[in-house]
């Protein structure tokens, strides 16, 4: 009985292929893996490494709100265990690896440098060279020295200028070697989540978005004046990359009533706040977003905007300051409009604008993540045609399982479909350059602890030497990355379905 079971399903996934279309990768396009200093490294108090926000918000007393109150204390332990990450990169044939650097590390709250932290980066960084893996660094992945939120962190406009010394530091530190940046890790994210609805570090709830509206606006003059650092002052001798990494899905229309206006609101919204005024021709906040947020403001009885203005040098000093943009990519939705009200979440409160997931997509251990490859390919599509096709990086894209699941299928399906997706998109002209899977190893997922992994190898907490276990994802990365294919169908590709559009 088992056999012929068996037997049909070799049947039927033998079928199934048949439609298969084979994905190609030019030889340019490079495959690494990425992580983030807090979420892997450990070593929280280590050789004159200050509290960061995560350190702060993971210790809180009695209860830290992140699942089973666990931290990023030990994590990975990659502050000591570094070479077994390269090792575990060689042996998955990946050739980039993205890292994070940690802010309270590598400078003391005298502004001055901490050598140690220095040396910890320096060591890594050579030892990858040294294996031919590219280094690509990111600057700032949400661990913010706790001292700097003290005096208001990103909500404070005198974080530009220390954002600018450390920028300096690093770029000065590691630039001889480095030659990919990236100033901020997903804005979108340690905003809203952080400073509108307490859901992550530093856990503040404002009214009206507008810690949120804040901090994105201070991310984005920080991001530009490293980028104009970078270009004054170390370009020439280290010729470089600089750019910005940022998180969105696509977004789709919920129903055939739904008019196209509201999905390109939905994108503006959450990720032309940032891409606008840095990838756009006319730079500054997309003007859908301008004149939605004065006219609520006005409409609430407030004499000034919510959203801050830029003035005409900081437009300019925003326009074109990327070399590159680092897009995090993992799932999408459905949105449809709805109408302002402030007693809503005040994510889609200005945007007038709210999101569901069709349940018939496959989702992972995290619920928010459900498997829509298309949206990829879209949203690919969509960068190209807005911003005059920059180069790109996807800089994460992954999927989650249970602690310890080795024989990793559903992560197998989710990279095969996305990297699909990445080829095809490839074909249409979309200049992607590689790809950086999150995560390398399990690690620390933030609020949600360990309870969710990432990782393409596993790593097992209880065991001290934290030795990182391939799961069965590696062999299929080192196999795509030989014969620099993937064999998809366009029905698992394109698994939007179709919602008619009205007459128009
Ligand atoms: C990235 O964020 C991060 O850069 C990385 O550090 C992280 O480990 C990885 O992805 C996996 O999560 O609960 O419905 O409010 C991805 C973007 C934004 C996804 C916040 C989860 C919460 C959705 N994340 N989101 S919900």
């Amino acid at each position: 009985m088992g056999n012929i079971k068996f037997g049909v399903l070799l049947f039927l996934s033998a079928c199934s292929f048949i439609n298969a279309e084979t994905f190609t990768f030019p030889n340019s396009f490079i495959f690494g893996a990425a992580t983030a200093s807090y979420q892997i490294e450990g070593a929280w108090n280590v050789d004159g490494k200050l509290p960061s926000i995560w350190d702060t918000a993971t210790h809180r007393q009695p209860s830290n709100d992140v699942f089973d109150g666990l931290t990023g204390d030990e994590a990975a332990l990659s502050y000591y265990y570094w070479q077994k990450d390269i090792e575990a990169l060689k042996n998955a044939n990946l050739t980039m690896y993205r890292f994070s650097i940690a802010w309270t590390r590598v400078l003391t709250k005298n502004q001055q440098v901490n050598q140690k932290g220095i040396d910890y980066y320096n060591t890594l960084i050579n030892d990858l060279i040294a294996e031919g893996i590219t280094p690509m660094v990111t600057l700032y992945h949400w661990d913010l020295p706790q001292y700097l939120q003290d005096i208001g962190g990103w909500m404070n406009s005198e974080i530009v200028k220390y954002y600018e010394v450390y920028a300096d530091l690093v770029f000065k530190s590691f630039g001889d070697r480095v030659k990919i940046f990236i100033t901020f890790n997903e804005p979108s994210v340690f905003c809203d989540h952080g400073h509108n609805y307490a859901e992550h570090a530093p856990h503040i709830w404002t009214y009206d978005s507008v810690g949120g509206i804040l901090c994105s606006h201070h991310v984005l003059l920080s991001h530009a004046r490293a980028y104009r650092l970078y270009q004054e002052k170390y370009l020439a001798a280290q010729n470089g990359k600089v750019g910005i990494c940022l998180n969105t899905g696509f977004s789709y229309r919920g129903n055939g009533s739904v008019p196209q206006d509201t999905v390109e609101r939905a994108i503006q919204f959450y990720f032309g706040r940032y891409t606008n005024p840095i990838f756009s021709e006319t730079g500054d906040y997309p003007q859908v977003m301008r004149d939605a947020i004065d006219q609520k403001s006005k409409q609430q009885g407030r004499s000034f905007s919510r959203l801050p203005t830029f003035t005409a040098e900081e437009v300019q000093m925003l326009k074109g300051s990327a070399d590159f943009l680092a897009l995090n990519y993992y799932s999408s939705g459905m949105v449809y409009p709805i109408s302002f009200d402030p007693t809503i979440d005040p994510v889609h409160h200005d945007s007038e604008v709210a999101g569901f997931s069709d349940p018939d997509w496959k989702v992972a251990r995290s619920s928010w993540l459900y498997q829509v490859p298309q949206g990829l390919y879209d949203l690919l599509n969509w960068i190209r045609t807005k911003y005059n096709n920059p180069d790109v990086y996807i800089s994460e894209n992954g999927w989650s399982d249970a602690p310890l699941t080795i024989e990793d299928h559903d992560r197998i399906e989710y990279m095969r479909l996305h990297l699909a997706a990445i080829s095809k998109a490839i074909t249409d002209g979309c200049n992607v350059l590689g790809i950086t899977v999150w995560s390398l190893v399990d690690n620390f997922e933030w609020m949600r602890g360990y309870d969710e992994r990432f990782g393409i190898y596993a790593i097992d907490l209880n065991d001290p030497d934290r030795n990182r276990t391939p799961k069965k994802s590696v062999s299929y990365l080192r196999n795509v990355t030989n014969s620099r294919t993937v064999e998809a169908e366009n029905d698992e590709i394109f698994v939007v379905k179709v919602y008619p559009m009205p007459a128009e």
